[in-house]
């Protein structure tokens, strides 16, 4: 049975609601228990929390670089991971993480699924929630106050990252991926999600040896995950992003996977909880249920 190195992230700091989160708390809680009833891989799970005091912005900080980390530690070590933030702004710590850990000459694809682009500034944010920041950040951001959260010095080429699944942006972050010719898969123009997922993946393998998985889960259709911050009508089907998963999920080049945006508060039935759990147990298991 595989054991998975776990991370979760008790924060919603990057998010439009309260700070802290219980998204990860709530999914080891449930796995735990399904877990010791069947022969699903074990996730050995290391959480961190948000520090008590400091500004937002300082706490962002040190929770990103804790992350990173772990991240860094993982990847280098090539033992694949797991890591289930509260909100989306800890990819700054996830992702950066793995960027350090690389040698030199090897290079870094990421594969990011989600209905936002991510990739306002301070500068251009209408509602200045960081959740909505990663991307810029990840690329190298010349907005100081958004590059002093990012726990790291290495960036992502943006002829190695793909966005996918994408409905809803500003023009200005449109304009910041435009101008550095990165690939945008826009939501409307996915008929087959397997097979674009599978040839974004491929594609990416020929030109980075490390690839990672980012999903914010309000990349599926809202009413198949209602468990989100900020729902978006018209996203794909939970069934074909499982299905997806299971089509690249063995690919040596992949290092990790990234579950975001869990807001358990918006769930309904349960709905969102089982399918990161279906997610999971089909990107890390053969025999999924
Ligand atoms: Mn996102």
């Amino acid at each position: 049975m595989a054991i998975i190195q776990t991370l979760g992230v008790a924060s919603n700091l990057g998010g439009p609601f309260n700070q802290y989160s219980n998204a990860a708390e709530l999914l080891r809680e449930n796995i735990h228990y399904y877990a010791t009833e069947l022969d699903y891989p074990q996730l050995q799970w290391h959480m961190v929390y948000p520090k008590r005091d400091g500004t937002k912005n300082s706490k962002l900080r040190h929770l990103n670089k804790k992350i990173s980390q772990y991240t860094r530690y993982w990847s280098k070590s090539n033992i694949p991971f797991l890591v289930i933030d509260g909100d989306h702004s800890c990819a700054m710590g996830t992702w950066a993480g793995v960027l350090q850990s690389l040698k030199p000459q090897r290079h870094f694809g990421l594969i990011w699924l989600d209905a936002h682009m991510d990739a306002h500034t301070f500068f251009t944010s209408p509602t200045q929630n960081i959740h909505g920041m990663p991307i810029a950040a990840l690329l190298g951001t010349t907005d100081k106050q958004l590059a002093h959260l990012y726990p790291g010095n290495k960036f992502i080429k943006p002829e190695n990252l793909v966005l996918m699944g994408i409905r809803s942006f500003e023009a200005q972050e449109y304009k910041l991926l435009k101008t550095r010719g990165i690939e945008i898969v826009f939501s409307d123009n996915i008929r087959d999600f397997s097979q674009s997922l599978l040839s974004v993946a491929q594609q990416l393998s020929l030109k980075a040896e490390v690839i990672g998985i980012s999903i914010d889960l309000d990349f599926v259709e809202p009413l198949e995950a209602p468990g989100v911050a900020t729902p978006v009508a018209h996203g794909i089907k939970a069934q074909e992003l499982i299905n997806a998963l299971k089509l690249i999920s063995h690919m040596p080049q992949i290092a990790g996977l990234e579950i975001s945006e869990f807001y358990p508060q918006g769930d309904k039935k349960n709905k969102t909880l089982e399918l990161m759990k279906k997610i999971i147990f089909t990107f890390y298991d053969r025999k999924s249920p």
